[in-house]
């Protein structure tokens, strides 16, 4: 099936050739969008130089406001009528293995939706100190429950989705950003009667650079799925 990878990018001029070579080393007919929200590293550059090697390099350079959410929103609204049949999301510091994407997309044969999770079965985190991983359980656990969406794993950004699941989505109505975004995402899917299924993934530690998420954004997401519940939406 005709596979496309969005990958938001802030400031990940260390990760983002290595791991632009690994998946197309990986299987070269995948293709990839890196939406960039204008980074002072100069990360949309290398990946303009890359699109030279690889033709199924796509670049959405955004400029002005940032916005993690409104990269991903304004990448889907961009391929929505291309031929791809898969969306995959995921972060560009290696936290998640491209390589599970095949055994993600064979599950499609009886769902929709399928989430790499850290949270089933064969899921794990490396490299996480316990104030971490009880905040991200916490998280979940809070939002699953608001919310009722049967998976365990919320707040993850790995996932991959048919790409028709996005015309059935109203996404002007998400302006959520952060995990709240991710939430968001996963809530409105569930809600437009889509089935979602979970993958065991292990999560690793961003590999270089620095994290962009903020206080601002776990604010947002105490608040998002209360927002949502009483949202008519
Ligand atoms: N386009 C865009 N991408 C962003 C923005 N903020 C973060 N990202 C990207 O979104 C992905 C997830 O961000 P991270 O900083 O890794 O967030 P995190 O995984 O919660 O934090 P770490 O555990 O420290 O890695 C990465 O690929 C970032 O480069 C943004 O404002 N705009
Ligand atoms: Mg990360």
């Amino acid at each position: 099936m005709k596979t496309l990878i969005i990958i938001p990018t802030y400031n990940e001029i260390e990760n983002i050739p290595g791991l632009i070579k690994e998946i197309f080393g990986f299987d070269n007919q995948l293709s990839v969008m890196v939406v960039d929200d204008d980074s002072p590293d100069g990360t949309a550059g290398i990946v303009q130089e890359l699109r030279r090697t690889y033709f199924n390099l796509l670049l959405l350079q955004r400029r002005g406001t940032r916005g993690f959410g409104q990269s991903y929103l304004e990448g889907f609204k961009k391929i929505i009528n291309e031929n791809y049949e898969i969306i995959v999301i995921m972060d560009a510091d290696f936290s998640h293995d491209y390589k599970e994407i095949p055994e993600m997309v064979r599950k499609f044969s009886d769902c929709d939706t399928v989430v790499g999770s850290r949270y089933v079965q064969g899921g794990k985190i490396k490299n996480w100190n316990w104030r971490r991983r009880l905040l991200s359980r916490f998280a979940n656990f809070y939002a699953s429950s608001i919310l009722s969406i049967p998976i365990y794993d919320s707040t993850t950004g790995f996932m991959c989705f048919k790409k028709d699941v996005l015309k059935k989505i109203n996404l002007d109505s998400i302006k959520s950003e952060g995990y709240a975004f991710l939430v968001e995402l996963k809530y409105k899917i569930f809600k437009a009667g889509y089935k979602i299924t979970e993958h065991p993934i292990v999560f690793t530690e961003r590999r270089e650079g620095q994290s962009k998420m903020s206080f601002k954004n776990i604010w947002e997401a105490i608040f998002l799925p209360w927002k949502l519940r009483f949202s008519r939406n």
